[in-house]
């Protein structure tokens, strides 16, 4: 039986999360991990913060608060508002902790035995004012690509050039605003990707076809003619050491130590919930783990490239198996940025709309093949006009007539009369064509083909006009009544993927349904609702509005909110 190791881009312990993020990678991941639960099948769904770099560093310096405590406090911001939006992580942890260095201390150290790698003397830029080296983002500069005026010292945001610092123009040091800068002669700790690029084409050239558009060709580009060898240590005071005495005073690269906490904290949480399973034998080196890793584009490179050449020259876990990448989310067609205030604060409009709204349509904007872009007037049209019309309407006018006008139930014997029927027949078929877009990860469009259910149910059930016959013919009304309930049921299970707390309010009105129940209804076992729907079915909490309306003038005003 298959199993799934679903993983999700390790944040930065740097700064909120906003839909960009929330859409580009958590929320799609959630999903997914969802629906092999749902199916069944054995799933752990594994994140966490990524804590080290230097990008992290220049901002703990300038609240002046100690790294730890940094990012101990945006994990703990993001843990929560990841609570808040429902993505449910199997185990969220932090490459700060001592459990995830000594992991990455065991791949340097295997990295270290088999050749892979080497040190390499190069010219690098330090500050004589500040006396620090200035590796990454400690340095910024024109770039020699693009003429972009921030270009950092490992890449050009501009232009995505791969950076060489010692090239950039006009450097300026990020630490003390210093140009007083000069180029020094330093030892690194090389990855020698080259020396691994047959095995890594062969592997590389079998995702051909199963790999995304977007994702294969940009890889093979970058990958076709060589592997550039990587630095993967730096000159700084905070992170992993470089576990050899000859190279004091040295930190790993955090994208070295990153992906490994895939890895660290598959093995933290099995020693937390103290399972008998091996991280490695039962999880990431079983033949039947299907590995897939939700990322953004921009870390394509380090999942696609290296990481891979990672796992398998090391020899410690099988590389990943699926790398459905997304693209990008800006916001009314411009990047996202706190600074500028082009931003919306993701905590914030959850508390006024609630996670199922707002989850329901960062799924409808999830890039998966193109850039995509949040604006409150598209979310006010998806959420009013799909999600409250279609979905909430429905359920609130058939379950409000069948609590006014059949106060004792409706009997068992009405709802089997609905398996028979032709429209049961195709929400079967609807149910596995759901099914199969799922698996293959095409989350909007599966979400799409849920609520094509729902206006099946809803034509069913307006095509029938219970209100219209409920005098001359209560038996026909009931009936109607009876298997749309059926059909409503049917969603509520259907949408627990996508909107997990809307998924059980419209699921308790109906009768108890065991897991097993719902993961056979799940997998278009409709039948299955026969078992729950017995005897009289009472209709005993009256309707309340799934999901608040945005109206207009409360548009208007967060429109305004983003420029101000
Ligand atoms: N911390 C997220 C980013 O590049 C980066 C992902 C690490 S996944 C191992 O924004
Ligand atoms: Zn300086």
């Amino acid at each position: 039986m298959k199993k799934h190791l679903i993983t999700a881009a390790l944040p930065y312990a740097n700064g909120p999360l906003h839909f960009g993020h929330l859409a580009g990678a958590y929320i799609p991941a959630d999903v997914y991990a969802r629906h092999r639960k749902m199916q069944g099948e054995k799933t752990l769904f594994i994140s966490g913060s990524d804590e080290h770099g230097v990008a992290i560093m220049l901002n703990a310096n300038k609240t002046k608060i100690p790294y730890q405590e940094y990012v101990d406090g945006w994990h703990q911001e993001h843990k929560a508002l990841f609570q808040e939006y429902d993505v449910e992580f199997d185990f969220f942890g932090q490459t700060s902790a001592d459990y995830h260095a000594e992991e990455v201390v065991k791949w340097f150290s295997e990295l270290n035995e088999k050749g892979m790698i080497e040190t390499k003397d190069e010219q690098q830029l330090f500050c004589k004012d500040c006396k620090n080296h200035l590796p990454d983002r400690f340095v910024e500069g024109t770039c020699y690509e693009c003429g972009f005026e921030h270009a950092r010292g490992d890449e050009c945001p501009k232009c995505g050039l791969w950076i060489e610092a010692i090239k950039l123009k006009a450097p300026v040091c990020k630490i003390c605003d210093s140009r007083n800068i000069e180029e020094v002669t330093v030892t690194q700790y090389y990855l020698m990707l080259s020396k691994y690029y047959d095995e890594f084409r062969a592997w590389f050239n079998a995702k051909e076809g199963n790999w995304r558009k977007t994702v294969f060709p940009f890889i093979d580009s970058l990958s076709k003619e060589e592997l550039h060898n990587r630095a993967i240590s730096r000159d700084l005071d905070w992170g992993i050491d470089v576990p050899l005495a000859q190279a004091r005073g040295k930190k790993l690269y955090v994208w070295f130590d990153a992906p490994i906490g895939y890895v660290s904290n598959t093995k933290e949480h099995l020693k937390q919930i103290g399972s008998k399973e091996d991280y490695l034998a039962d999880w990431w080196n079983n033949d039947e783990t299907v590995i897939t890793n939700f990322i953004g584009k921009d870390n394509i490179i380090f999942h696609g490239i290296i990481f891979p050449v990672m796992s398998m020259a090391s020899g410690i876990v099988r590389p990943v198996t699926d790398l459905p990448a997304n693209q990008y989310v800006n916001l009314a067609g411009k990047q996202f940025s706190k600074s500028t205030g082009h931003y919306v604060d993701a905590d914030k409009a959850l508390k006024s709309f609630g996670p199922d709204a707002l989850r329901y349509y960062l799924i409808s904007i999830i890039p998966e093949f193109q850039d995509s872009s949040f604006t409150w007037t598209h979310m006010a049209a998806k959420v009013n006009n799909e999600l409250a019309n279609n979905i909430g309407n429905l359920v609130n006018r058939c379950l409000k007539f069948w609590k006014k006008n059949w106060t004792e139930g409706i009997n068992e014997s009405v709802f089997e009369t609905f398996f028979d029927l032709p429209e049961c027949q195709k929400l079967k078929i609807d149910i596995g064509e759901h099914t199969e877009l799922l698996d293959a990860v095409q989350i909007r469009k599966a979400l799409e083909k849920v609520m094509s259910i729902g206006a099946d149910a809803n034509t069913f059930f307006s095509d029938r006009a219970p209100w219209a016959k409920v005098e001359d013919d209560n038996a026909l009304a009931m009936e109607t009544i009876g298997h749309t309930g059926l059909y409503i049921a049917t969603l509520g299970v259907l949408l627990a993927p996508y909107m997990p707390s809307l998924s059980s309010k419209l699921l308790s009105h109906f009768p108890e349904m065991s897991a097993e129940q719902k993961s056979k209804i799940y997998r278009g076992e409709v039948d299955v609702l026969k078992e729950i729907f017995v005897g009289d079915v009472i209709m005993t909490k009256k309707p309340k509005p799934l999901v608040p309306k945005l109206d207009d003038e409360l548009i208007a005003k967060l429109e305004a909110e983003i420029e101000n």
